[in-house]
Formats: structure tokens, C-alpha cells, sequence
């Protein structure tokens, strides 16, 4: 008896989770396709938070690691590194883009083609540390013209 009780307690709190509005809205979700032999892309989108919500994990289902990268200037040299936490304040939208804040997929199990859909799952906390888990569907996009940009040799990127 008691395990009905809990698990319509669960079904209860899962629709109204459900019917509450996201915290954090996703748009443009994508990720650079790969290459053969390629370990490692970038997943870029747009957060907007409705409340100050830090993203503190991510993880994908194609991928072994997953970081969150920012790309900062080291001495006149672009350099990316893993930060601990992104933080996405009320209101304002936060581009992750090529070139700056980015999803670090490494050690990838299979090719990214163009037209794929890659799950990210983001981790959010808010500002009393409960966390929630956002689901993202990121569409891959060729390479393209992209080969030749500084973004492209994120192949060779090692944690
Ligand atoms: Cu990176």
C-alpha cells in the first residue's frame, strides 16, 4: 500500500513540474557536425533564465565527457578551458556561440552527421541550490566554411 501511495505522489509531482513554464528557455540548440576520427565538438545555444540559475553540469548520451568551456584571450592566444559553473543572471539571454562560452562534447562514441539530433541534458541550480534538469535537443550543422575557422580545431582540443 505505502508504494502506491509513493509512487502516486511522484506521478503527482512530475505533472505539476510538468505544467510549470521552463526556468530556462533554449533556442537555437546546435551542435558542429564531425568528422571520421574527430573526438571532441561544441554544442551552442541560447539560455535565457527566468530567475539567476547557474548551469553546473551537462552531460549527452554520445559522448563520454562533458564540459562547459568558455574561450578567453591567454596572451594575445585563444584559449578554451572548462569552467565550473556558467552562470545564466534573470533575464538576460546567454549566447553560447563558437568563438566564446560552449558544451564541450569529448571522447564522442560515434560521428556527428548534419541533420543529427544530439541530446544535451543540462544540470541548473538556482540561486537555493536545488538542482533541475533541462533537456535539450541540439540539431547538428555541417562543418562547411567553418574548417577553416579557429573553432574547427576543436578536434585536437584536450581537456
Ligand atoms: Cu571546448
Amino acid at each position: 500500500m505505502k508504494k502506491v501511495i509513493v509512487a502516486t505522489l511522484l506521478s503527482l509531482t512530475a505533472s505539476a513540474w510538468a505544467q510549470t513554464p521552463a526556468p530556462v528557455e533554449v533556442k537555437d540548440a546546435w551542435v558542429r557536425a564531425t568528422v571520421a576520427q574527430q573526438k571532441a565538438t561544441g554544442a551552442f545555444m541560447q539560455l535565457t533564465a527566468q530567475a539567476d540559475t547557474r548551469v553546473v553540469q551537462a552531460s549527452s548520451p554520445i559522448a563520454g565527457v562533458v564540459e562547459i568551456h568558455e574561450m578567453a584571450m591567454d596572451k594575445d592566444v585563444m584559449k578554451m578551458r572548462a569552467i565550473p559553473a556558467l552562470a545564466l543572471p534573470a533575464g538576460k539571454t546567454v549566447e553560447l556561440k563558437p568563438g566564446g562560452y560552449h558544451v564541450m562534447l569529448m571522447d564522442l562514441k560515434a560521428a556527428v552527421k548534419a541533420g543529427d539530433v544530439v541530446p544535451v541534458t543540462l544540470v541548473l541550480e538556482g540561486k537555493d541550490g536545488l538542482r533541475t534538469s533541462l533537456e535539450v535537443k541540439a540539431t547538428a550543422r555541417p562543418l562547411g566554411n567553418m574548417a577553416a575557422s579557429p573553432g574547427a580545431n576543436h578536434g585536437q582540443h584536450k581537456p
